[in-house]
This record gives structure tokens, C-alpha cells and sequence, in this order.
């Protein structure tokens, strides 16, 4: 591994193309480090925003990182693209809309189109987003292809003008800014030399160790990483759906087993959400539909955890048909704002569309209920009315706020409680995860 860069080195100007949960993170702590930052998104109201020195997204402590940036004359955001000495692409890599979970590099490929056009000798690309493998080599080609008067690595002889490399990012949400700069770095380049360069500029920024590999194995990297994550949660899943069916208490059974040195089971819920867990180890499966039997069933398996709770939901709420209804939670995860692929909104609005004004949502991360609740009848409240006037609690996030609500104020409440927040709750388990008061 090269050196900490040596004091006196020129600081590089940089230019993180998608200024997203990741991208503007990412811009903020490169210009922490001292490097001027062009941030480039495609909404003029991100880029308004940021340059106003406030975010448009929710994050801890990057309000006050990105204020700071922005005062210092480090971080400037705009929809034009400029010249720079490293271009860090951190754009969405969603599905095709084909219904086969292909994933789609078009924002990636537009991306590398711009960023060619002012590519210039001795210039450093950096991939970061979420990509199936060997899209870096794609996106080289197609900045070979528009810039013949370069020369491209891995595609000249002698030495390249520009450096390649893939680097996945793999930070927390809710913890974004401690783990870019802390977590340890795969950095995959199209050769050793560009893995060189690229690993140079992010020492910059990353106390974490830092591992130099190819650009096709970093991919595959990160896509492994999350797809290893679904089938454990998947795992925990079943187990809670076996569970269920045997009138066992999983949380017990897991406590249990995991008291074994080897053994170490993830948490059941509503199913798995997101936009990274539920989605990259589709990205495995595109690559080798024919071998990767398991990592398609883990998929099936979180995916039927949300309708397996839905069922159970259901019965609950028509075994007690003179009770109003509060969902607790919509995000895809505790304690953030994020909505996108979550279970608890997919089961919370299934309940909606069936139960009408009997159901209750609970958010305290959201300002107003996604579109798909309007119409149904049902209503956004807080956690204290919830508490007084619903009789039927269906836990489907696991906020600190929820895990909080001492025994008192629920005890004599009938709960699903899917996450497993209060273990406490009286009536013992009538199924896994399903607890019924006397
Ligand atoms: N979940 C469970 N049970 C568990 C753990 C998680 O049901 O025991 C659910 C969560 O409730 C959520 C989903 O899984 O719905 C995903 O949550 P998560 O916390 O596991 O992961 P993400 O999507 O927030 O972030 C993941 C992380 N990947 C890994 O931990 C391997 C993160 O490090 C990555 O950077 C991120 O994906 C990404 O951007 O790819």
C-alpha cells in the first residue's frame, strides 16, 4: 500500500458527480480533507440548496459538515460539469423496468459521457456506485470511444493518460459520516497503477485501511458484501416464519442459539428494505442466473416475510374489529427518514387499502404519508394519541422512540410486534412474533 499523501502535496480539485445519500456525504468529507469539491446533480434545487449551505437530505451531523464546507469556499454544487483532477461518479444504479430485476447503468454511463468531456492526462475516475460486474471497463470504453485523443488503461500501449478504478462505498445510513471515513476500502482499478492513484486521493480522506485489487473483483466485493447480509437476514426470517407455524417465540430461540460461540443469528422483521440489500444480490443473479440458486431464494424468502406479516396483520385486525389500528413505523430502517423499498410502507399500505379509517400510521420521520395512503381513509397521528386510542399496536419499525413506550402504556394493548422491540409484553407468544395481550 503507497503512503499517507506527503505534506506539501498539490491538493487535488475533485468532482463528485451525484450529490445523493452518498455522493454529498462523500463531497462534503473530501472538502473536510482540504480539496476544493465541484458537486454535480441534475436538480437545480439540490444544487440551490447545497449552495445555501443546508442539505436536502436527512443525515447526522451533515447539515453542520456541509454548512462548514460551503462557508469555506470548499464545496460548491452546480449542474454543469468542470474541469477537475479526480471525478468520483456516485450515481443510482436502480432496475430496468423490465420486471427481471436487470440492473440499469444508464445514469452511470451519462455520468462517464459528461465527465469525458472534460477528461484531460492525469486525470483519476473513480466509480462508487453500486454496479454489476464489469461496468468500470464499460464505462472506460465508453470514454475511450469519445475520447480517441487520450489514451485509456488496459486499452493503449505504454502508459495511460487517465486512471481508472472502482471503489463501492459501504457506509451505514445514520452513520454515514463516521463510516466514510472510518470503515476499511476495497479499491479496485483497471490496473495496479490506476489502483495506485485511486488509493492515493482517498488516503486522503479514510482512516481505515485501504486494499488495492482490480476493478472486477471490487465490484463483485461489494455486491457480495450485501447479498451475505439478505441471506442471513433471510435465514432469521424463515426461522421467525417456522417459528410462527410451531407457536414458538423466535426471539427467544435466536437469544438462545446465539448464545453458541459460533453462532450469530440477524434479527427477523417485516421483510428487508432499502435500496442496497434488497437490490444488489439481484446484480449477482443477473450475472449467473444459473448458479446462484441461493442468493435468489434469500431474496424470495425476505420478500415473502412482508406478505407473511400482511396475512398475520390481517387476521389480527379482523379478530378485533371494533379496535382502531396503529402501524408503527414506515422507513425501511430505525431511526431514519427513508421510505424507499421498505416493508413497513408496503404492509402499512396494504392494511390501508383493506381496513380504510381503522388504520393509524405513525412516522415521526415523515412530514406526510407517501401518495399511495391518499384515498384510503387512513391517517397519519403521533405515538402518544396512538397509545390512548388504538387497541391494536402492529410494530413494523424498530425506532428508539417505539422500543421506548414502557410496558404500562401498552400492556393491556393487543401487538404484532414484528421487530421484536418489546419482549416484555404480556400475553406470551402466541406465534413467533405475533403477541397477543390476555
Ligand atoms: N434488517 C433486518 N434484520 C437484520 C438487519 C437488517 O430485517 O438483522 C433489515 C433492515 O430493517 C432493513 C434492511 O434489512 O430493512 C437493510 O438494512 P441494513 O441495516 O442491513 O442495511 P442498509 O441497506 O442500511 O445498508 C447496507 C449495508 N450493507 C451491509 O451491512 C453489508 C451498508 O454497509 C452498505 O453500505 C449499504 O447497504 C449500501 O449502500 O450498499
Amino acid at each position: 500500500m503507497s503512503a499517507n499523501p506527503k505534506p506539501g502535496d498539490v491538493k487535488p480539485d475533485v468532482c463528485v458527480v451525484g450529490l445523493g445519500y452518498i455522493g454529498l456525504p462523500t463531497a462534503a468529507i473530501i472538502a473536510r480533507a482540504g480539496c476544493k469539491v465541484l458537486g454535480l446533480d441534475v436538480s437545480q434545487n439540490v444544487v440551490d440548496t447545497i449552495n445555501r449551505g443546508e442539505i436536502h437530505i436527512e443525515e447526522a451531523d451533515l447539515d453542520g459538515l456541509v454548512h462548514a464546507v460551503v462557508q469555506r469556499g470548499l464545496l460548491r454544487a452546480a449542474t454543469q460539469i468542470a474541469p477537475a483532477d479526480v471525478f468520483v461518479i456516485a450515481v443510482p444504479t436502480p432496475f430496468e423496468k423490465d420486471d427481471h430485476h436487470t440492473p440499469d447503468v444508464t445514469y452511470v454511463m451519462a455520468a462517464a459521457t459528461e465527465v469525458a468531456a472534460v477528461l484531460k492526462a492525469g486525470d483519476t475516475v473513480i466509480l462508487e456506485s453500486t454496479s454489476p460486474v464489469g461496468t468500470t471497463e464499460r464505462m472506460r470504453d465508453l470514454m475511450a470511444g469519445l475520447r480517441p485523443d487520450l489514451k485509456f488503461p488496459g486499452k493503449c500501449i505504454g502508459t495511460p493518460d487517465v486512471s481508472i478504478a472502482y471503489c463501492p462505498e459501504r457506509v451505514l445510513p445514520g452513520r454515514i459520516l463516521e463510516e466514510l471515513a472510518g470503515n476499511d476500502r476495497s479499491i479496485g482499478g483497471i490496473t495496479p497503477r490506476c489502483a495506485r492513484k485511486a488509493l492515493g486521493f482517498y488516503k486522503r480522506f479514510v482512516r481505515g485501511t485501504c486494499v488495492t485489487t482490480d476493478a472486477r473483483s471490487a465490484e463483485m466485493t461489494k455486491l457480495v458484501e450485501n447479498a451475505y447480509r439478505d441471506v442471513n437476514i433471510a435465514f432469521a426470517n424463515e426461522l421467525s416464519m417456522v417459528a410462527d407455524k410451531m407457536g414458538l417465540d423466535v426471539w427467544e430461540v435466536i437469544r438462545l442459539a446465539n448464545r453458541h460461540p459460533r453462532v450469530n443469528i440477524l434479527t427477523p422483521g417485516p421483510g428487508v428494505g432499502g435500496h442496497c440489500i434488497a437490490v444488489d444480490p439481484w446484480f449477482i443473479v443477473h450475472g449467473a442466473p444459473d448458479d446462484t440458486p441461493l442468493i435468489r431464494t434469500a431474496r424470495d424468502v425476505n420478500d415473502g416475510k412482508m406478505h407473511h406479516v400482511i396475512a398475520r396483520a390481517t387476521e389480527l385486525v379482523e379478530a378485533h374489529p371494533h379496535e382502531k389500528v396503529a402501524c408503527l413505523g414506515l422507513a425501511f430502517k430505525a431511526n431514519i427518514d427513508d421510505f424507499r423499498e421498505s416493508p413497513a410502507r408496503f404492509v402499512a399500505a396494504r392494511l390501508a387499502r383493506r381496513f380504510g379509517d381503522r388504520v393509524h400510521i405513525v412516522e415521526p420521520y415523515a412530514a406526510d404519508l407517501p401518495i399511495e395512503f391518499t384515498d384510503t381513509g387512513a391517517s397519519a397521528i403521533d405515538l402518544d394519541t396512538a397509545l390512548e386510542e388504538c387497541g391494536v399496536l402492529i410494530v413494523l419499525v424498530d425506532h428508539d422512540v417505539f422500543r421506548s413506550v414502557p410496558l404500562a402504556e401498552r400492556a393491556n394493548k393487543v401487538v404484532y410486534d414484528t421487530r421484536g422491540i418489546w419482549p416484555d409484553q404480556p400475553g406470551g407468544p402466541v406465534a413467533a412474533g405475533l403477541r397477543l395481550a390476555s
